[in-house]
């Protein structure tokens, strides 16, 4: 097994069983534009010890898995510009071959689960692409779920994506996917959809409860939280809809392909609103931080 280097708050929540929140690094490196991405790595781990748990990013540098970055480390991901996006598929090539790369929410469960943390907290998970019946675009980050055991808070999935295909690809390989105080699936910077979640839960004591229970009956794979937006921050979907087709067509005129194509997105996205989905991808992360927090305390008292 390989073993992480664990940052000094998250060696002592692990010596004393407090509950720990993992959080991913892709984020930083390929979601958010320096300094924002670094106050917002700050603000999030912030947030988590303010619930009283411990945040642990987690990301490979020089070929090493860390759990828990000191500050240095996280300005020098923030400010980077050449560091490789990490999933599944990449991250044991980095670990053995010393390479620097920040981990997606894949990759970040295959770390928390290493480190033993059950709960993660990011802003939006990849999904099924819009045309992926042409282009297979598909996220790893939904197989991780299926097979890995951590809870994943996340504001539903990136609404540049096909949010029915991407819940009847979860449906298909068993992942939970559980709205919090609605039934309605939410689209990452807008708090609703026209879908509804397949369930729903109103306190992390029920979220926590589910994550145990599968653990119990032997399931491999984890849960997907589905956390909507708080609504002062939201954009609604009639605004962010046609900005979303833009970036969509300028990325198919440009062939971006492959990893490129969600940091792509991200960014025309970005400029396109003049820095609001900036903002409110800030706020529904902050928002996630703080229920993964809960959700850890209540599978900690549970055990
Ligand atoms: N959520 C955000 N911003 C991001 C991402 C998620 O708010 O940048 C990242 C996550 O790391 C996620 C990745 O795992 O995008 C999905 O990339 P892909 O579609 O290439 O699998
Ligand atoms: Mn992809």
């Amino acid at each position: 097994m390989i073993t992480p280097t664990f940052s000094a708050e998250v060696s002592e929540a692990r010596a004393n069983g407090s509950p720990i929140v993992a959080l991913e690094s892709t984020i930083i490196t390929h979601g958010m534009p320096y300094p924002q991405n670094l106050e917002v790595a700050r603000k999030v781990e912030a947030t988590v010890r303010a619930e009283g748990a411990t945040p642990a990013t987690i990301a490979v540098i020089n070929g090493t898995l860390h759990v828990g970055l000191d500050d240095d480390a996280l300005e020098s991901l923030a400010q980077a510009t050449d560091v490789s996006k990490l999933s599944r598929a990449d991250m044991a090539f980095a670990i053995a071959n010393g390479k620097t790369g920040a981990t997606t929410v894949a990759a970040t469960m295959i770390g928390a689960h290493v480190a033993g943390i059950d709960v993660f907290a990011t802003g939006g998970i990849g999904g099924v692409h819009r045309g992926a019946e042409d282009s297979f675009d598909i996220s790893a980050d939904l197989h991780e779920l299926a097979q890995t055991p951590v809870t994943v808070v996340a504001a539903g999935a990136k609404a540049i994506l096909d949010l029915p295909k991407t819940l009847e690809v979860l449906e298909t390989l068993g992942v939970p996917v559980i709205a919090v105080g609605q039934q309605s699936f939410p689209a990452f910077w807008s708090a609703t959809s026209d879908l509804d979640a397949p369930l729903s839960a109103d306190t992390p004591t029920e979220i926590a409860a589910a994550h145990i229970a599968r653990g119990q009956l032997g399931l491999p794979g984890g849960q997907l939280v589905a956390n909507p937006i708080p609504a002062a921050s939201e954009i609604p979907q009639s605004r962010i809809d046609p900005v979303i087709t833009q970036a969509l067509s300028e990325a198919d005129a440009k062939g971006i392909s492959g990893k490129a194509v969600t940091p792509f997105l991200l960014g025309r996205i970005f400029e396109l609103t003049n820095g609001a989905s900036l903002d409110a991808n800030i706020a529904l992360v902050l928002n996630n931080a703080r229920l993964a927090a809960q959700i850890a305390h209540e599978i900690t008292a549970a055990r």
